[in-house]
């Protein structure tokens, strides 16, 4: 196919040919595996494979850290449809921890202690509502344009629910199910308020409502009707603020530096209810949102609300926002079905992947303002390049460089490229070369994040890139392969491959960020829980009719009941308090025959509600090896007739 690792004005003919993929092309598209097998077969890779690191590269062999080294880096990963977040040191691409949120964890007990199924959300009977997850996207929150590590934030595309994570014990701590929307897809924080300057930080997430439903849900069958919503959630009380009503769908979401605006690619303005139908005009958009008038139009009470919702909803259609000095929303043109969209960390741009178009579109935020403000005549001026940068392009990193590095699904390549050279080349320098570099990846890549990528703190470093087919590079463990998640050092001229990682599928977006940004605290404080059990004196067995509390602590190897006493039958609540202060000193609690296990790590307190069932003897056991009497560490729970 291409030969060149650079592609410049001339290769424009070449490209030409293929502005927009056809019918044909897309059976490379749908059938990822089949695209590689061709490209095996066919010409020599673009770039030399990456054998040798260059030494002169800040990062060659830096993912080989000597034994007892520390990352310099973080990485927070959505694990996909295994409905958790991953922590990575980097550059290693060590797995350091995995933290549940939308789906039970056996590890830590997620979804099987009461505090972790109160945040997760019950049923009446006590169940948990769900018990499967789909996460995307993670994103954390912002401070001067920079991560100040208080939170992260996931999402769960199945239940169309957020997640929060706090940064300073790496844990969930509140879930919230969006109303009216299925298919939650993008997700983005504001990086400071509209309005009042001294609000620096985040105070709102965006989401995205990819599938459009009938509102309210009716089971209406003509898909014409059918609506997406777009909406903020409070980042402290993690209550919905406010929704709009869209044409089209969402996808992706990118907020500006500024706070004033917020925007989702649209691959479905078509509306349609199959592919086919989504892809069926030449151009969708990319959705612009003014957050300041939006909010001011809740607070005018200019909304309505729908179903049993009482979130406020404006109406962000096309029809009603032509005016541009009171839209509230945007729609600004950009090729077939478009993928990623990416905020710039010279706080200029929004870049908008093609994915069906072998293009990238870059939006010039300053001349979307203007448009709001009725001093621009047509919103397309807003688009000051839109360049042609190889096939299937989905997502978009930074290096603070200047430079952009987007993935191509279909030629499994990164590309590097300028993005002042292409508005140049835009705007008629078709001798501007905005294409740095090639670089194979292995295979079919998805998501991509630099070090500091979507901050004004961008530092060019590392790439990090979400394969999602990995083929024959490890090996074989049946029908299911890892993905390859792969590690390039970005900071040379040329981008040089590091390391593979095989990952457990099926993560998606990951943000990686410097180490000093974040302040984990590795002790609870006693305090930090209300029904602590603070004393070990205080432990023992309360009946309550057939309801009965056992307290209980745990100080390496004992637990501070040696046996307790309950009747089959029992509704039993058991409160554990970790009074172990040493980092590191985590113990279990495991109930055979019951379905608990759990753990609590120093200074935690957490319980349990299950029957007590068939009379006899049960070990209740520490799990987690804490001491050289782990073994012994053990309690008897005596169930009577
Ligand atoms: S989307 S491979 Cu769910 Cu993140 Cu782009
Ligand atoms: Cu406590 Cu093992
Ligand atoms: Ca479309």
């Amino acid at each position: 196919m291409k030969d060149d690792s650079t592609l410049s004005a001339s290769d424009t003919t070449v490209w030409g040919r293929r502005r927009f993929l056809n019918t044909a092309a897309l059976a490379g598209l749908t059938m990822g595996a089949a695209a590689c097998t061709e490209k095996e077969s066919g010409a020599a890779p673009a770039t030399a494979p990456a054998a040798a690191p260059d030494a002169a590269h800040a990062g060659a062999n830096a993912t080989h850290l000597k034994p007892g080294e520390l990352d310099t880096y973080y990485g927070l990963w959505s694990g996909g449809h295994t409905g958790d977040m991953r922590v990575l040191g980097l550059p290693s691409g060590r797995e350091l921890l995995r933290i549940p949120c939308f789906v039970p964890d056996a590890l830590v007990g997620w979804g099987i202690t009461n505090e972790s199924k109160a945040i997760m959300g019950t049923k009446p009977n006590g169940a948990l509502r769900y018990t499967v997850g789909d996460t995307h996207h993670t994103h954390a929150s912002y401070k001067d344009g920079n991560y100040d590590g208080r939170y992260a934030w996931i999402n769960d595309k199945i239940n169309s629910r957020i997640a929060r994570i706090r940064l300073d014990y790496f844990i969930c701590d509140k879930i919230t199910q969006l109303p009216n929307v299925q298919g939650f897809h993008g997700i983005f924080p504001d990086k400071r308020d509209p309005v009042d300057p001294a609000i620096n930080y985040t105070t709102r997430v965006f989401c995205g409502g990819e599938f459009g439903i009938p509102l309210p849900n009716s089971g209406l069958e003509d898909a014409g009707t059918y609506r997406s919503l777009f909406s903020c959630v409070d980042a402290e009380t993690m209550e919905v603020r406010w929704q709009v009503l869209i044409d089209g769908n969402c996808d992706l979401v990118a907020t500006s530096y500024d706070g004033k605006l917020a925007a989702s690619n649209q691959y479905n303005t078509e509306m349609g209810a199959r592919y086919e139908d989504m892809m069926s005009a030449e151009r969708d958009a990319c959705i612009f949102f003014n957050i300041a008038r939006i909010e001011a139009a809740v607070k005018a009470g200019k909304f309505k609300t729908f179903g049993s919702s009482k979130v406020p909803v404006v109406d962000g259609t096309q029809a009603t926002n032509q005016d541009p000095t009171t839209a509230l929303t945007a729609y600004v043109s950009v090729p077939k079905n478009p993928h990623g969209v990416n905020a710039s960390p010279d706080q200029k741009y929004f870049i908008c992947a093609g994915k069906l178009s072998p293009t990238a579109t870059v939006i010039e935020l300053a001349k979307v303002l203007e448009w709001f403000d009725g001093k621009v005549e047509k919103l397309d001026d807003a688009i000051v390049a839109e360049v042609e940068i190889g096939l299937g392009p989905l997502h978009t990193a930074f290096d603070g460089r200047g430079n952009a590095y987007t993935t191509l699904f279909l030629d499994s390549q990164i590309v590097k490229w300028n993005v002042d050279a292409a508005i140049k080349f835009h705007a008629g320098d078709k001798a501007a070369k905005y294409v740095v570099d090639r670089l194979d990846v292995q295979y079919q890549p998805g998501h991509i994040n630099g070090s500091q990528s979507e901050t004004i703190a961008a530092d060019g470093k590392y790439l990090a890139v979400g394969c999602k087919f990995s083929k024959d590079r490890f090996l074989p463990v049946g029908p299911l392969h890892a993905e390859n998640e792969q590690i390039i050092d970005m900071s040379g001229e040329k981008m040089v491959l590091l390391a593979d990682h095989p990952v457990r599928g099926e993560p998606h977006d990951f943000i990686i960020f410097k180490r000093d940004l974040v302040k984990p605290k590795q002790v609870y404080s006693l305090d930090d829980f209300p029904n602590a059990v603070k004393d070990p004196k205080d432990s023992g067995v309360v009946r309550n009719g057939k309801k009965v509390t056992v307290k209980m602590t745990s100080q390496a190897p004992a637990f501070s009941l040696r046996e307790f006493k309950v009747k089959a039958g029992d509704e039993v609540t058991l409160i554990l308090t970790n009074l172990d202060k040493i980092e590191d000193l985590t113990h279990g609690f495991a109930i055979p025959n019951h379905d608990v296990n759990f753990i609590v790590n120093p200074g935690e307190t957490a319980s349990v509600t299950f029957t007590a069932g068939d009379p006899g003897v049960y070990w209740c056991y520490c799990t987690h090896f804490c001491h050289a009497l782990h073994l012994e560490m053990r309690t008897r729970m005596i169930v009577e007739a």
